[in-house]
């Protein structure tokens, strides 16, 4: 049975960033594929058969769809030290939604504008060509304009930085997934956008925070290529329902689709691109997916309950 974690990501992605820094806090050893950050990515979707948001997180046959799916399986791989400390399990994971996306989307928006754009980009090309990916991205979501994004910003960095003042971590004397998620979006203006950091200078308590962060580290990473990886899942067995990596496997319906149904799973908002399969498992936390590709073989592909949405796939 294949093993190790293969991180399909790129360097820059703040969501990246955020499992980077946890598979550091765990010291967990893994292989690293870079994945291009805009469409196309061929290598990426034979594995996933369609989803392209990054990170995703790849055992074996088995492909583990975003961010909060794959704290997940890495708290299952390497309990210690844990990303859900018993006591905070509830509001650590509501704190996490919450920076992973309000958080995150006001992030984004007042880190790029006119006067950082310049910084992200290689080539005036490169930054046309990502403006149009993630517009196309956005069609099934509601945009901040900046100067609202930058007040809210201001708002959340002082609300978290009463967290930071309190304790060396948010929630405590350690970091837990509250953590993770609040520090990428914060990383992004911080190294990606130095220009608007500016921002960050009011809450210097954040400032202390996000270096003890960074020196978490990446844990133990080793460059692995794309066509390696589809070659471990072409050579794997899938893991079924019950004895994956993720935590529960008994069937809820909320939807009046069996398993064993052709479906689609697409996520909520930003990033339209859907994943067919036939649906395997649906449960509390997780859909996952059994699918053929002619590169990668079968592979069942997982994604969390929340933030995706479940259809009956189109009749060919
Ligand atoms: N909820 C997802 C969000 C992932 C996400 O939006 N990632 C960004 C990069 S940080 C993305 O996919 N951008 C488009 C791309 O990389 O193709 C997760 O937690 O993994």
């Amino acid at each position: 049975m294949a093993t190790d974690l293969i991180l399909h990501h790129y360097p820059t992605s703040p969501f990246a960033e955020k499992t980077r820094l946890a598979l550091g806090f765990k010291q967990l050893a893994w292989l690293s594929v870079h994945i291009p950050p805009v469409m196309p990515k061929p290598d990426l979707v034979a594995l996933t058969g369609g989803y392209r948001r990054t990170p995703v997180l790849q055992v074996g046959a088995d492909v583990y769809c975003d961010t909060a799916l794959i704290f997940d399986v890495l708290e299952h791989v390497q309990p210690e030290p844990p990303l859900y400390p018993p006591h905070l399990k509830g509001v650590a994971r509501i704190f996490a939604q919450w920076a992973d996306t309000t958080l995150f989307w006001a992030a984004m928006t007042y880190s790029i504008q006119p006067r950082t754009v310049g910084g992200l980009f290689p080539d005036p090309a490169t930054a046309q060509a990502f403006a149009a990916d993630r517009k196309a991205m956005r069609t099934n979501m509601t945009q901040l304009r900046p100067a609202d994004a930058t007040s809210a910003y201001r708002s959340y960095l002082r609300r978290v930085a009463h967290m930071a003042d309190e304790h060396d971590y948010l929630f405590g004397a350690e970091p837990c997934v509250a953590d993770f998620a609040a520090y990428h979006p914060l990383w992004f203006t911080r190294t990606r956008t130095p220009a608007a950091a500016d921002i960050l200078q009011a809450t210097p308590s954040l400032l202390e925070w996000l270096d003890r962060m960074a020196a978490l580290g990446h844990g133990r990473p080793e460059k692995f290529t794309a066509q390696d990886a589809i070659e471990v899942a072409r050579r794997s067995e899938p893991l079924p329902p019950g004895s994956n990596l993720l935590v529960d496997s008994a069937f809820q319906d909320d939807h009046g689709i069996p398993l064993g149904t052709r479906v689609t799973i697409a996520p909520e908002s930003f990033g339209p691109e859907a994943t067919e399969g036939e649906l395997i498992a649906a449960t509390r936390t997780h859909y996952s997916l059994r699918r053929t590709d002619p590169r990668a073989g079968t592979v069942h592909v997982h994604f969390p309950r929340i933030g995706y949405v479940l259809r009956k796939a189109e009749a060919p």
